[in-house]
């Protein structure tokens, strides 16, 4: 089964990860380089020795998509796994107690507070949509490569960039998922993507990592006339943190069920007016959630 590159994965860094303090101060197991790859017409890539909450990867992905950089657009949909950055800036700046439940209530609440406060910076949907050059113009980089896609298919400059570096320090936090690159199979038509991951939190974050990744390859295909044909994940600083290894443990003991098929129920008239609304996961019968602490 497929999926047995992550069960090895989370072996691997338990048995051999260099055992470290991080920036969170948690301490995790690292290793330094792996690789997964993943045949979508075998399935669509979501985890199924724990139930991957697949919605709100792919809300999140969206937003991505949509240039979105405020945690509001994200709360509006009840997805929450952004707000951890700004609440701990906004307590930090001004000493005040509150609660996440407050916080996220006056971001959604007061526009004014949320433009101050549920800023991420320019974080990856921004960096995607609109890269500023020097002279101040914007770069729509995901534009750019639907366009390379569809023209110039044999291109090897198909990629997109978050990492910007003359702007690292404005980000909530600088992107993990960073270098998004495309091949186009010309004997099948089919598309196939790649992501280099310079960090990668392997208990929590990859397995979202690689359902968006599979996605946007999804719909890449989709818009730009090819058939999905492979992911590629490539992680550098992989790693599982200290307080996760309980969990992992749990997690390698299961075995593996079928992977689901993703059905795209609408075809929207562009890559970037897709709603979650417009996509179902058939045949997902993943193994019970459990739970672990973010890391921030
Ligand atoms: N992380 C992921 N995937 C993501 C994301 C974050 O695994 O999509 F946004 C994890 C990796 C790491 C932490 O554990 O978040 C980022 O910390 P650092 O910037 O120190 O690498």
């Amino acid at each position: 089964h497929p999926e047995e590159q992550y069960l090895n994965l989370l072996r691997k860094l338990i048995s051999e990860g260099d055992e470290r303090i991080d920036r969170t101060g948690v301490g995790t197991r690292a290793i330094f380089g792996y690789t997964m790859r993943f045949e979508l017409a075998a399935g669509f890539p979501l985890f199924t020795t724990k139930r991957i909450y697949w919605k709100t990867a792919f809300k999140e992905l969206l937003w991505m998509l949509s240039g979105g950089r405020n945690i509001r657009d994200l709360l509006e949909q009840n997805v929450r796994i952004w707000t951890d950055w700004p609440l701990q800036k906004y307590r930090n700046t001004t000493g005040e107690s509150i609660s996440q439940e407050e916080f996220e209530r006056r971001i959604l609440g007061d526009e004014d507070f949320a433009a101050r406060w549920g800023d991420l910076g320019p974080v990856y949907g921004h960096q995607w949509r609109r890269w500023r050059t020097y002279e101040g113009k914007e770069i729509d980089q995901v534009q750019q490569l639907v366009d390379g896609l569809k023209n110039n298919p044999t291109s090897r400059r198909l990629l997109f960039e978050g990492w910007n570096v003359a702007q690292l320090d404005e980000m909530a936090l600088p992107p993990c998922h960073k270098t998004y690159q495309f091949f186009v199979c010309r004997s099948t038509n089919t598309l196939s993507g790649a992501l280099m991951q310079r960090s990668a939190d392997a208990y929590l974050g990859l397995g979202w990592n690689i359902a968006n990744l599979a996605l946007l390859t999804h719909l890449l295909a989709v818009h730009c006339g090819y058939e999905p044909g492979e992911i590629v994940w490539f992680g550098c600083d992989v790693h599982l943190y200290l307080n996760h290894i309980p969990q992992a443990q749990l997690q390698i003991e299961r075995k593996p069920r079928p992977f689901p098929s993703l059905q795209i129920k609408r075809k929207a008239s562009d890559l970037f007016d897709y709603r979650i609304e417009d996509f179902e996961m058939q045949g997902y019968d993943p193994h019970p959630h459990i739970p672990a602490e973010v890391a921030v």
